[in-house]
């Protein structure tokens, strides 16, 4: 008889930031669950992506990249981060192929070799795979000592290059992650993809066209607050303000004569029309709150606390 069992099981994206942890993970979606961006520490949350196939059911758990906290903020991802790593089945750490392993990606292997030696939540016991990614950079011959090195002095099950931009091996490191997920049963719905609301996703768009357009400490200083959705007739109408840290980040980000806050509001338009599916007005304000990264009770109020890991 066929072996018709379900996999299902959580899997954790981990590594340091800027790796492309998000990109993987939408590419693996095939849905834009989670922005992506060139500045590091894009993600700040804990971000389930849920795939659906006749053998498995894969949650992905798209996180924070690692790093030494400055702020209260800082410190809410890297807990987001560990979360993570505490929830999954199998954990799937991403390194940058042009790097090779560095400093920062040794102190990543550290937190994973602590939580490989607790059981899963499940109850089994959890698989730590190596993923170099970005290998469309790189020329073959300098994968093979990273790949060696990932398991026989790092202790990786496996490790496998990838890219996760121009989907490069996905099908494979896929079937990986599959064959090494618990029996289980089927935990979600066949049409739930995600567990952010849509005003959360919407906020992340917007905030994700600031991080584009913004450089040095700026993109760093942005949080996007949604004030109310409203359904029309026609269109949905959504208020949202763009809160920085500092009076001279509130003119970067409105910029000359309002030009950069008006393309801002175009090019996340843009993004969130296809994912309310409707024509959509956006207005978007910019509100100076100095010292919101180290303020708990205004991360609570943007969305940023530890609750139900991180989200
Ligand atoms: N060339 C190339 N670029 C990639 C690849 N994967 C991701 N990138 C780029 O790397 C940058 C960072 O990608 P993200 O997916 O935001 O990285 P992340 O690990 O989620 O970063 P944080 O959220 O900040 O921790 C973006 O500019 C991506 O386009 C890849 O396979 N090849
Ligand atoms: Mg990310």
């Amino acid at each position: 008889m066929a072996d018709t069992a379900l996999r299902s099981g959580f899997v954790a994206l981990i590594g340091r930031p800027n790796v492309g942890k998000s990109t993987l993970l939408n590419a693996l979606l095939g849905e834009k669950l989670a922005i992506v961006s060139p500045k590091p520490q894009t993600t700040r949350h804990r971000i389930l992506g849920i795939l659906h196939r006749p053998d498995a059911q894969v949650m992905f758990l798209d996180s924070p990249g690692f790093h030494e906290p400055q702020h209260a903020l800082g410190r809410q991802m890297m807990e987001a981060a560990k979360s993570v790593l505490e929830e999954a089945d199998v954990i799937v750490v991403l390194i940058d192929a042009q790097r090779g392993i560095t400093a920062e990606d040794l102190r990543v292997f550290v937190q994973v070799k602590r939580a490989l030696e607790q059981p899963a939540l499940s109850g089994g016991k959890r698989t730590a795979l190596l993923v170099i990614n970005k290998v469309d950079l790189v020329k073959k011959p300098r994968l093979l000592p990273v790949i060696e090195a990932g398991v026989t002095q790092h202790g990786f099950t496996e490790c496998i290059p990838i890219s996760a931009l121009t989907g490069v091996q996905l099908e494979p490191l896929l079937a990986r992650i599959i064959a090494y997920l618990p029996e289980g049963p089927q935990w979600y719905e066949p049409h739930q993809h995600t567990d952010q609301t849509a005003a959360q996703r919407a906020g992340e768009l917007i905030r994700e066209q600031v991080l584009l357009a913004t450089r040095e400490e700026v993109p760093h200083a942005v949080a996007v607050r949604i004030d109310q959705i409203e359904e029309g007739p026609k269109l949905t109408s959504i208020q949202a303000t763009i809160v920085v840290d500092r009076p001279g980040q509130k003119a970067i980000v409105i910029g000359k004569g309002g030009l950069m806050l008006k393309s801002i509001g175009m090019k996340a338009r843009a993004q969130l029309e296809p994912l309310l599916g409707r024509k959509v007005f956006l207005g978007l304000w910019v509100k100076v709150i100095p010292g919101w990264r180290s303020n708990e009770r205004l991360l609570r109020e943007l969305g940023y606390t530890s609750a139900e890991g991180a989200r």
